[in-house]
Order: C-alpha cells, then structure tokens, then sequence
C-alpha cells in the first residue's frame, strides 16, 4: 500500500485531505510547522498518522518526510495575496524555497507523484473568461508568482528527472476548518465569523468582483483523483479546479447575510492591492483528464459551511457563559 506524505496538513486544506485519507485506511506521513496550522483541525485522528512537526524552508527535514513515501499531497503555503505584498520574503521562501526543498528530496527518495495546491491567482486580470489552462498568465502579487514557479518547477521535475507532478489550481476554496481570525483570511471564513460576531464585514472595492467560489468537498475529490489517475494522462500537467461559476463578492455577502439572518448592510472600503477582479474556471480539462466533477455546488457549501461556523460560535458562547459563571 503506498505511504502518503500531506504538507500543511494541520491547516484547512491538508487537514480535509488527511482525514480523507485516514478514513480510506490509508498510511499517512502529516507534516506541518504549526505557523498557520492547527493541532485541533486533526483531532480524531492524530493517533492514526504519523505527525512531523518541520518546516518546508529546512532541507534536512523535507529529506526525513520523504523518505518511504510513494505520493505527496503538498499544500504548505502561506496563501495569502495580501500578506505576500506586506512581506513578500516570508512569502518568498515559504512558497517557493519550500516547495524547492520538497522538490529535491521527494526526487533524491524516488517518489512517485507530488499534487500541488496551485493557484487560479496565476491567470491575473488579462485573460479572457472563463480562464482556461491553455491561456498564457498573468500573475500579479507577489503570491501569484510564487504560486506559478511551483507549478513550473513541478513541471521541469517531471521533464527532467520523471517525477510525476500534477498541478491543481484552486479557485478561492471554501469550507469548515478555514482559519477566519487573520487579517489574511479568505474572504468566507472572515465574513460568516464576522456576521455571527455582529461586526460589520468590509467588502473591498464595489464588490462587483466575482470568484469562482469552490467548496472543499470537490477539492478533496480533485486531489484523490490526481493521486491515482494514469501518468499518461496528467503527470507534467495542470488543472483548474473549480464549479465553473462566478459569483460576486455583493452576492455572497447577501446570501451568506440570509443564511445566517444578519441585517446589516456591507461596508464598502478602498480596492486591495494586488486583487484580481474576475476569477471564473473552465473545468473541462479536470472533468477529461482526471474524472473530476464538482458534486457540492455554491449555495450547498455555504449552507455547510455557515452550519458549521455557527456549531462552533455555539460552542464558544457555552464556554464562555461557564467561565462567567465560576469566576
Ligand atoms: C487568491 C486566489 C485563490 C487562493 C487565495 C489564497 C485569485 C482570484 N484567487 O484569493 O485561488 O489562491 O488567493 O488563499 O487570485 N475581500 C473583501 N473583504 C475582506 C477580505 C477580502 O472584500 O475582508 C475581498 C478581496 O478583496 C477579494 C475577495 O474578497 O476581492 C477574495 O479575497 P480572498 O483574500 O478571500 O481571496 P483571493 O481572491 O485573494
């Protein structure tokens, strides 16, 4: 049976991909440095992995994670637009020395295949909608590069020295376990937690920038497919991973404020720096080469994800009313 390795596995993606991968029974190498990551986002099950605390910036380590390993599952990142404009070094070598560092010893320990978390932030403003692999990008912040050398680096690791690399571009995921407190997260988990708090979210610009919002669940299913779809088909290539239908930020904000029957009206502040105005998938190269087919669509995953947000805002409230009580 092959021994899987998932990179960033204490964060939301990794954490999905290895509960997954726990549930289908099989050997899973976790390994994450804890910077974003969270011990509680493994809880269940972190007697049945093998859990290395390293970071991907330290060769060494990257050279012990793999050692024995047949498939990678790499999603450690710092994945943030805005924080790789504030500290593009940090950024820099989390991303791309990172994924290098993987690179080099998944390859000196013969690995068999390495999916990478790519990013739809490759294409930038100029492509015609919707974005299709073929397009050439356009990446603009700083995280758009780094996330774009990662897949060419992949993709120069299968010509030259045969490792079997597939490259999926998310398009903005979404879904329980996403961190909602930084100043740099996703948009979802920052504003359901922020309307649940009653704080008054800010949409960036005139909220008329769309995403190709995508649920977690068909992210899941992306990577499972990647792992085990014929070389022949996908190794050396990169995929969209997507629903394939834009939705604007105003209309998130209306849907998520009617599931969670939040009355206040969006604030509307200055345009972020470094964002792309429309993001929007053809997902007919994944639907071919790799079986995928979205199976959550938009309002589902919202009304999933609010349910959960709200369990653990429930959660919190009972916690706090105890510790009011016996103080
Ligand atoms: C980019 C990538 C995404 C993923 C992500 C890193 C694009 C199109 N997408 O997501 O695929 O790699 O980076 O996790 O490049 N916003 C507000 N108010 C807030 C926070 C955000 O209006 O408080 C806006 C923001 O200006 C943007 C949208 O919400 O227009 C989404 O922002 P985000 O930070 O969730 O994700 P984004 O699009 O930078």
């Amino acid at each position: 049976m092959a021994v899987y390795l998932v990179t960033g596995a204490a964060g939301f993606i990794g954490s999905w991909l290895t509960h997954a991968l726990v549930e289908r029974g099989e050997t899973v190498r976790a390994l994450d440095n804890f910077s974003t990551g969270r011990r509680e986002n493994l809880a269940g099950i972190s007697g049945k992995i093998d859990l290395i605390g390293a970071d991907l910036r330290n060769a060494d380590a990257m050279s012990k994670a793999c050692a024995g390993v047949q498939i990678i599952f790499h999603q450690g990142a710092l994945p943030s637009v805005p924080l790789s404009i504030q500290d593009p070094r940090t950024s820099h070598a989390a991303n791309i020395d990172g994924t290098f560092n993987l690179l080099e010893a998944a390859r000196a320990a013969g690995v068999q295949r390495i999916v990478y978390a790519a990013s739809s932030s490759a294409y930038g403003n100029k492509n015609p909608l919707p974005q299709q692999e073929s397009m050439p990008p356009g990446p603009i912040s700083p995280y758009a590069v780094q996330k774009l050398v990662g897949e060419l680096y992949l993709r120069s690791y299968w010509e030259i020295f045969g490792l079997e690399t597939v490259a999926l571009r998310y398009f903005n995921i979404f879904g329980p376990r996403q961190a909602p407190d930084s100043p740099y997260s996703g948009v979802m988990a920052k504003f359901i937690r922020m309307m649940l708090d009653n704080d008054q979210p800010v949409i960036f610009g005139d909220g008329e920038q769309s995403r190709d919002f995508t649920y977690i669940e068909n992210v899941v299913q992306a990577n499972l497919k990647a792992a085990t779809a014929p070389a022949e088909k996908v190794a050396g290539r990169v995929f969209n991973i997507a629903c394939g239908e834009p939705h604007t930020l105003n209309e998130t904000y209306h849907l998520l404020a009617e599931i969670l029957g939040y009355k206040n009206p969006p604030q509307y502040g200055p345009p972020r720096e470094g964002d792309i105005q429309h993001s929007y998938a053809d997902i007919s190269a994944a639907r071919e080469a790799l079986g995928y087919d979205p199976t959550v669509d938009f309002v589902e995953g919202l009304r999933r994800t609010v349910a959960w947000y709200q369990e653990k805002h429930q959660e919190k409230q009972k916690e706090m009313k105890k510790a009011e009580v016996s103080a």
